[in-house]
């Protein structure tokens, strides 16, 4: 791709991994203070690390990874960026880069210690509220310049399919921008005037509600890169084709479906809204596992075809004949199979009455750390091996692939330790979110820690042993970025590997946008116009929602 677009992607991925790097500094932090090994400064509080860990690792990792991979990927498949979208795509970095600052500032300076669910009835200073705004509109800015990109293709090439990264990109970036109405609306018209003391009061319950609008999409804004790389990248490792095209668009556009009307899931416990938008949205949520089940059938059919064309034999011989050495693909075959139990975990979470039993206990947090923390984070880590590389044209060594074994099998071991731990620490009852680690000594809470993967112990091990893998995973980055030699030799230029994708027999109505946006506007009124008016028309007296605009 252009040397211009090299240029823009690297920088969106180096400051993904800046954000990194402080966001898993503030995670040891976290594991030292929760097992009361480390006693903070009175100027640093529990909830401000715990704040600067989940924004900078959860919301800006991510955000800014997942740019540098779809302008790569959108510039690879369709063509070099022009001008007009560069300038775009670099206003929108700037304008996410600058949201940032702002929003971390505030964390730093102690105004913003509300969490990276920064909702209501916590209040921080309304500049981290402008900054969050600055980088949401910063994304849409970025997600304005691709989809031009995109029409710029789609009219020279009339009637024809787009390449499927490109769909696919296309697609999360719809499921985004609709996500994020919710938030920009709680954001602009709720929590800055009452942060800056325009409005005396909020509205907590709408707050809550348009604000889990956007949440749950976010973690699917999260998670369909790395579908993405598991559809796209892995069957072209693997040597084989992409196994159904049009099974790859659909999960994908049904994500634009089901992602948004679902995040009553969230609020279950919340006595506001009754229960039946509760189940309807619950029953939604179910709807949102077909896609990822139709996903896990993919990757194993794609599995069991490229294993025997390598000469597996018998009912599960192909297994052995994947190709285990090569570090692009085994980093990502693991991250899947860490989201077999995460996604069987959000089951449980969806399920109605089994909600009662994990929400807001540390179940909650083992679940998004083998979500986010695995499948999607070790995905991106997958990615980065060879696309720092390709980007910036350098050799990625044998010793930075043996480093990179490392790297993933301690990222997969401390994730192990420190879920189990949490899973089951959350279904004896502890509760999530809180500086009182030892639960104030608590006879009850005693006991928990009594057990082995339960012991403060596990923790501290499993911690440790990912603040290590990320700092193995920041040298990979560093070196392949500035100081690993130039890929001179034919063999040792890394590629961007991007399987074909056989379109003959997929229907051209799956790129028909105005099918997917018209019903997932249609979804979304049915699942949230009756229970938000009610709590418009309904506001808590003396709250100053949306009455007061
Ligand atoms: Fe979740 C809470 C429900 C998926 C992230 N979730 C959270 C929070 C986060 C999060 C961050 O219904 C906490 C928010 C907070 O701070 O309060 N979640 C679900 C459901 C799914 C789900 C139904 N979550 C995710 C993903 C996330 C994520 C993905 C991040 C990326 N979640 C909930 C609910 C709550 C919740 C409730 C609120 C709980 C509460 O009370 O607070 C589904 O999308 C999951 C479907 C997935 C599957 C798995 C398919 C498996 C595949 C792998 C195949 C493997 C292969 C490898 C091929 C059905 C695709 C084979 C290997 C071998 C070794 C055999």
């Amino acid at each position: 791709i252009a040397l211009q677009d090299r240029k823009l992607a690297l920088w969106n991925i180096g400051v993904a991994y800046i954000a990194f790097l402080i966001g898993t500094l503030c995670g040891l932090l976290q594991v030292f203070i929760r097992n009361d090994a480390l006693q903070l400064p009175a100027w640093l509080d529990y909830y401000q690390i715990l704040t600067a860990h989940g924004v900078l690792l959860a919301l800006i990792f991510t955000t800014f990874f997942i740019f540098g991979f779809f302008i790569t990927g959108m510039s690879k498949s369709l063509g070099s960026f022009g001008p007009k979208v560069r300038l775009f795509s670099w206003v929108g970095f700037w304008v996410t880069l600058l949201g940032t600052v702002m929003a971390t500032a505030m964390i730093v300076a102690g105004e913003a210690s509300v969490l990276y669910t920064f909702y209501a009835p916590l209040k921080a200073s309304g500049f981290y509220y402008v900054g969050l705004a600055l980088v949401i509109i910063g994304t849409w800015i970025s997600s304005f310049a691709l989809v031009g990109h995109y029409r710029v293709w789609r009219k020279n090439n009339k009637g024809q399919l787009s390449p499927l990264f490109a769909f696919m990109t296309i697609t999360t970036i719809i499921m985004w921008i609709i996500a994020c109405l919710g938030v920009v609306t709680t954001v602009l018209f709720q929590y800055i005037p009452w942060a800056f003391g325009w409005t005396d009061t909020i509205d907590v319950e709408l707050s809550r509600t348009l604000f889990w609008f956007f949440g749950h999409p976010l973690v699917y804004f999260w998670l369909l890169p790395a579908y993405m790389a598991w559809y796209v990248i892995v069957p072209k490792i693997l040597g084989v084709k992409v196994f159904s095209d049009s099974l790859a668009r659909l999960s994908f556009v049904l994500f634009i479906l089901f992602s948004i009307p679902v995040g009553f899931h969230h609020q279950l416990t919340e006595p506001g809204i009754s229960n039946f938008w509760k189940f309807l949205q619950v029953v939604l949520t179910f709807m949102v596992i077909v896609p990822s089940l139709m996903t896990a059938f993919s990757m194993f059919a794609t599995f069991e075809i490229a294993g025997r064309k390598n000469g597996g034999k018998g009912l599960f011989g192909w297994f052995t004949k994947l190709p285990w050495k090569d570090i692009r693909f085994t980093s990502i075959f693991i991250a899947m199979a860490f989201f077999i139990p995460g996604g069987a975990g959000g089951i449980i979470n969806a399920s109605f009455q089994l909600n009662e039993v994990v929400h807001n206990t540390l179940w909650i947090v083992g679940h998004f750390h083998i979500t986010v923390g695995t499948p999607v984070a070790m995905t991106f880590m997958g990615l980065t091996f060879w696309l720092i590389p390709y980007l910036t044209g350098r050799k990625f060594t044998k010793s930075m692939k043996v480093l990179g074994l490392i790297q993933i099998i301690t990222w997969s071991i401390g994730m192990l330790l420190m879920s189990t731990a949490q899973h089951l620490l959350g279904l004896l009852g502890a509760p999530r979110r809180t500086a009182y680690s030892s639960y104030n000594d608590h006879p009850a809470a005693m006991e928990w820690f009594d057990g082995i993967l339960t012991n403060h112990v596990t923790m501290a091990i499993g911690g440790s042993i990912l603040f290590v893998s990320a700092m193995i995973l920041i040298y990979i980055v560093v070196m392949t970025m500035f100081l690993s030699p130039k890929a001179v030799e034919a063999k040792d230029v890394v590629d961007f590997p991007m399987a074909e994708s056989d379109m003959s027999n997929t229907p051209k109505w799956l790129e028909n946008w105005w099918i997917w946006i018209g019903l997932a506007v249609l979804l979304i009124v049915i699942a949230y116009a009756i229970p938000l008016s009610h709590m418009i028309q309904h506001a808590p007296p003396g709250s100053e929602g949306f009455k007061t605009w």
